[in-house]
């Protein structure tokens, strides 16, 4: 049994100028995790569930456990030092870390605290999404936004937790995908999945068909394409959405699939954020030899302009993705003539 914290420090030979510090840092997301999953099984029995009736920057309601990851992901990764600035759903603004501690850190953090929050008070799996870059301002300096503008092809680490069934981390730093499962019993985290690789071809696709009448005419081509009976690829496909980004790809990358957050009308960039939903996804996508696109192109390709930014998103099995990316230009290039000629 390899536990994590084990199993990151025999990797960290992988980085030439590794000195530790990314080791430490996805310590602190671990233990903010084992916090955050803690609350999390509690809920129903304390205070935790339910709306704060605020609302986020994003226009959204906060839930209370929103707010509680949120403080307690900051909280971890302020106390150790190595990251000197962080980005949130929750936030409006970047936060600077300027402590003393913070003199010689070189990372920043961005991360969704808890995905599919609105799945929390029925007792439905929710998540955590994280990214971490390099800063490119002076060490020592405080952070600035350009340090979390950088497009996705530059992190240095991402990945997510998934409260379910059971309780997992998954991460990457660019050498492959691998899955570590919560011992509750213990608190700790073993390796259960190491090296993970989306399946090529896979036979469900996950999208919220409730907007289907306000989808892009790709998307509905590419439904149907899914619908449609085919005995040599196994069409037709499963659908199967949870409403929890983290949730609905942990299972596509397991079993195989295509999550999909395509733009409609009333929402041009559809509702997911690139920088820390849509960008730390694709790399764990990426890394197991999937694909993640905006429907014309490489979402880690996106050069993000605003923090909280929000991007059409098409992500899982290579095959599924190339096919829905035919459809887009196909029916649907008229929304990115720069693409197209
Ligand atoms: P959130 O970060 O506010 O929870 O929103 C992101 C979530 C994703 O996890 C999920 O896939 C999607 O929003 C669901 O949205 P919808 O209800 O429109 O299908
Ligand atoms: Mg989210």
């Amino acid at each position: 049994m390899i536990t994590l914290g084990e199993y990151i420090v025999a990797k960290q030979h992988e980085f030439p100028e590794a000195s530790g510090e990314l080791t430490q840092l996805l310590g602190s997301i671990r233990l903010a995790a084992k916090v955050v999953n803690r609350e999390i099984n509690k809920a129903g029995l304390v205070d935790i569930i339910g709306a704060t009736g605020a609302e986020n920057v994003q226009g959204e309601q906060q839930q209370k456990l929103d707010l509680y990851a949120n403080e307690k992901f900051k909280a971890a990764l302020e106390a150790r030092g190595e990251v000197c600035g962080v980005a949130s759903e929750e936030e409006e603004d970047i936060i600077i870390f300027n402590g003393k501690k913070q003199s010689h850190s070189k990372y920043v953090v961005l991360m969704d605290p808890l995905d599919g929050s609105s799945n929390i008070d029925v007792n439905v799996t929710v998540g955590t999404i994280f990214s971490i870059y390099r800063r490119l301002s002076p060490v020592g300096t405080p952070v600035i936004l350009d340090d979390f503008l950088q497009p996705g092809y530059k992190q240095v680490a991402a990945g997510y937790v998934v409260y379910g069934s059971s309780t997992m981390l998954v991460y990457t730093t660019g050498h492959g995908v691998h899955g570590f499962t919560c011992d509750p019993s213990l608190g700790v985290f073993y390796l259960s999945h190491e090296n993970m690789q989306i399946p090529q071809d896979g036979v469900i696709y996950s999208i919220n068909e409730g907007n289907y009448i306000k989808f892009p005419d790709g998307v509905k081509k590419y439904i149907k394409y899914c619908q449609e009976r085919d005995p040599q690829t196994s069409r037709p496909y499963t659908s199967r959405y949870i409403g929890s980004l983290v949730a609905d790809f942990h299972r596509n990358l397991i079993k195989g699939g295509i999550y999909m957050y395509p733009s409609f009308a009333s929402a041009p960039k559809g509702k997911l954020r690139l920088l820390y939903e849509c960008n730390p996804i694709a790399f764990l996508t990426e890394q197991a030899g999937g694909k993640a696109s905006d429907g014309f192109r490489r979402i880690m390709d996106i050069e993000p302009t605003e923090l909280h930014e929000r991007t059409p998103f098409f992500c899982g099995s290579i095959n599924m993705v190339q096919q829905v990316e035919a459809f887009m230009a196909q029916y649907s290039h008229e929304e990115h003539p720069e693409f197209h000629g």
